[in-house]
């Protein structure tokens, strides 16, 4: 049965940045892991937060590090970039969380990670899955835990670019283009049908809305979710475009007899993720 499209769009965007993994997280010491800012492994900046967790350590708290935020109360969403050396069983194996008091010992807010295939960076969006964003009223401490499925071996852990942000509202339409570049490969063995061959790919749109606040900022790395379908937070929609993109223009238009209009385009960085339904 056809669907009723883009009713209930929505555009996610991140606006804070809540750690940029430039240094070791070193609020605390943890008994069998190492703390380690990787300079060569990494997805924005410079560095990432990477834990080398022993076999030894089991479930609970990896690492904590000092952050200085303002209350998360009107943000709705959360990404981050992590990679693990094994395959993780489950959603919610590990959980970023944020803490009023210092070493993240009694979180406010907790989010889960989804399920990373070994060696692979994936850009996460984590849902909250315990507390509310309100209650992180002030968070000094951003913390990193391992709840369930202990791979019972030695694993290196990476964290990069955790960002925070919310709908874009008052936005009503986006579009995107998926391209794949192809080349003309022929030669001379090839006879008369040319062959082609793919080279690169890239993805990149646009939005646009009513202004509703302030514009964002252009220039940086950002996360977006762009929604087909509203779903009900704090789950992941399955129907929806996820990646971290740059915004590269905004149009700001306005007329005597209109409404302030904003325009973005982005273009997006790394990998593209598709809707799954
Ligand atoms: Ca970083
Ligand atoms: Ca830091
Ligand atoms: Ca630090």
């Amino acid at each position: 049965m056809p669907r009723l499209a883009g009713y209930g769009g929505n555009v996610y965007v991140s606006t804070l940045v809540a750690e940029d993994c430039e240094d070791t997280w070193d609020e605390q010491a943890i008994g069998n892991v190492t703390d380690v800012s990787d300079t060569v492994d990494y997805r924005v900046g410079n560095a990432s937060a990477r834990f080398d967790i022993l076999l030894a350590f089991g479930l609970g708290l990896i690492g904590s590090e000092v952050v200085a935020l303002a209350t998360l109360a009107n943000y709705t969403a959360l990404w981050c970039w992590a990679k693990s050396t094994v395959n993780t069983i489950a959603v919610d194996d590990y959980r970023i969380e944020f803490d009023n008091v210092a070493n993240c010992g009694a979180p406010q807010v907790e989010f889960s990670l989804p399920i990373l295939t070994a060696n692979v960076w994936k850009l996460c969006f984590c849902p909250r899955v315990a507390g509310t964003w309100g209650a992180a009223t002030l968070p000094i401490s951003i913390g990193l835990e391992r709840m369930a499925n202990d791979p019972a071996a030695n694993v290196s852990v990476w964290l990069d670019h955790i960002v925070i942000g919310t709908e874009v509202v008052a936005i009503r339409e986006w579009s995107m283009d998926v391209v794949a570049s192809v080349q003309d490969t022929s030669g001379y063995s090839d006879g008369q049908a040319k062959v082609f061959t793919v080279t690169t790919t890239e993805w990149g749109g646009s939005f646009s809305g009513f202004k509703d606040g302030p514009p964002l900022a252009i220039g940086t790395h950002v996360a977006i979710e762009l929604m087909e379908a509203e779903v009900a937070l704090p789950g992941p929609s399955t129907a929806a475009w996820r990646g971290e993109a740059i915004i590269t223009n905004l149009r700001p238009t306005s007329s005597v007899d209109g409404i302030v209009l904003y325009a973005y385009d982005y273009q997006g960085v790394y990998t593209l993720e598709w809707p799954t339904t």
